[in-house]
C-alpha cells in the first residue's frame, strides 16, 4: 500500500486522523467534507496515495472505476438522484489537498458555470 507520511488524506485513510466515514470499499473510503458546500458533500478517496485523478487513471484505472462506483453508492445512500462529481486538478483549479479525491455534491440545485 503506497502512503505518503505527510499527506492529510493518507492519514484519514489510515485512521490516524478521524473523519465522518459514510462508506468504505476495499480500495476506497468516503467521508464528509469538513467544510460542506451542499447538503450532501462527501469526499471519496483511494486508500493508496495518488496526487490527482490523472495520475490515478494512469497508475490504477481499476481503482478509479471503483472510486466512481463508490461515489454513486454514496449518492444513492443519501437518496440523491442528481449529483455533481468534481475532481479539482491542480492548484489553479482549486485543488488544495494533493491526494486525489472526488467531491460528491448534492441535495440542492447546482449552477453552471462553477466559479
Ligand atoms: P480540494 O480543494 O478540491 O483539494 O478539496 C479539499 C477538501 O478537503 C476541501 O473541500 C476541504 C476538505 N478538507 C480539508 N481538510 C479536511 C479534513 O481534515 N477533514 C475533512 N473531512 N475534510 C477536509
Amino acid at each position: 500500500m503506497t502512503r505518503d507520511a505527510d499527506c492529510l488524506f493518507c492519514k484519514i485513510a489510515g485512521g490516524d486522523i478521524p473523519a465522518d466515514v459514510v462508506h468504505e470499499t476495499e480500495r476506497t473510503l468516503a467521508f464528509r467534507d469538513i467544510a460542506p458546500q451542499a447538503p450532501t458533500h462527501v469526499l471519496v478517496v483511494p486508500r493508496e496515495h495518488h496526487p490527482n485523478v490523472a495520475s490515478l487513471a494512469a497508475a490504477a484505472p481499476d481503482t478509479l472505476a471503483e472510486l466512481v462506483r463508490t461515489a454513486a453508492d454514496v449518492a444513492a445512500g443519501a437518496g440523491i438522484e442528481a449529483y455533481r462529481l468534481v475532481f479539482n486538478t491542480g492548484e489553479q483549479a482549486g485543488q488544495s489537498v494533493f491526494h486525489v479525491h472526488a467531491h460528491v455534491l448534492g441535495g440542492r440545485t447546482m449552477t453552471w458555470p462553477p466559479g
